[in-house]
């Protein structure tokens, strides 16, 4: 790996957010793209996070600090990841469902949507199926985006979706799902319209569902 790329992987590791970013800065400084620094320095660093914890070297604070200083690197990629010519390509309501806090993902998904031309509308996390119905009754929403990390939050996915149904509001809208523990399979068993595994995919998921 680039001795920048390591730097940036061992300062999000540590939780070192100055560090973090003073790396990234230096890595853009030398010409490493921002979906490099992405793919291969802060995604590794925060899978490393996530094995560290299941096996009991990390705890919740760890695991918090390393949240933090990869979203303060995301924070200077952003610019660097959306281009800003694109013309509207549908709007998005996203957002992390009702019993989750985990909104890494869910920020990396509606960054890059807004880099594919996406408008975006980012209802955070811990999203009820109330605050998912009343956006899109109060706009016009293209799709509906839901993350989930938690095996126990994913069942509220199914749940949504069953609530919009039951608003009139299923055929307003495509539903699209991801996040770490979610399938294609569960996908089709809840009734979404897609399933995609990381930002990439989900716009072209997104632009595919909506462009045809
Ligand atoms: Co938590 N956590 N966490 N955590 N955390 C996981 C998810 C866990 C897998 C760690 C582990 O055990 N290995 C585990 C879940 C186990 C399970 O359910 N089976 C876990 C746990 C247990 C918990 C707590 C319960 C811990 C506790 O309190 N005892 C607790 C729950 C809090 C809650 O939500 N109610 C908790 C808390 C936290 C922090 C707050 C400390 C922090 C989150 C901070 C934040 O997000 N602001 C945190 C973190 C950082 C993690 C790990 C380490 C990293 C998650 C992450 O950001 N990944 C995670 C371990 C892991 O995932 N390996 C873990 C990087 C991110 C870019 O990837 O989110 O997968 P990801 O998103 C990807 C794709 O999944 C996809 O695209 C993204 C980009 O490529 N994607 C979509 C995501 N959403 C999408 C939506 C789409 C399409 C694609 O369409 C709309």
């Amino acid at each position: 790996m680039d001795a920048n790329l390591t730097d940036i992987y061992q300062a999000v590791l540590r939780g070192d957010m100055n560090s973090a970013t003073e790396s990234v800065q230096i890595a853009l400084d030398e010409g490493i793209t921002a979906e490099v620094i992405l793919h291969q320095g802060l995604i590794p660093a925060m899978e490393e996070v996530g094995r560290l914890f299941e096996e009991g070297e990390y705890f919740v604070p760890e695991m918090l600090i390393s949240a933090r200083a990869m979203q303060a690197c995301l924070g200077i990629l952003k610019p660097l990841l959306i281009d800003a010519d694109v013309k509207p390509a549908g709007k998005v309501v996203i957002g992390t469902v009702k019993g989750d806090l985990h909104d890494i993902g869910k920020n990396l998904v509606a960054m890059m949507l807004e880099g594919g031309g996406f408008e975006i509308i980012d209802l955070g996390t811990d999203v009820t199926p109330e605050k998912y119905i009343d956006t899109i009754l109060s706009e016009e929403v293209d799709i509906l985006g839901m993350s989930a990390l938690l095996t126990t939050t994913m069942p509220n996915m199914g749940v949504i979706i069953t609530a919009i149904s039951e608003a009139g509001l299923r055929d307003k809208v495509k539903v699209i799902i991801g996040g770490a523990p979610v399938t294609a399979d569960y996908a089709d068993q809840i009734g979404a319209d897609g399933f995609a595994p990381d930002a990439s995919q989900a716009v072209s998921l997104a632009k595919q569902l909506i462009l045809g």
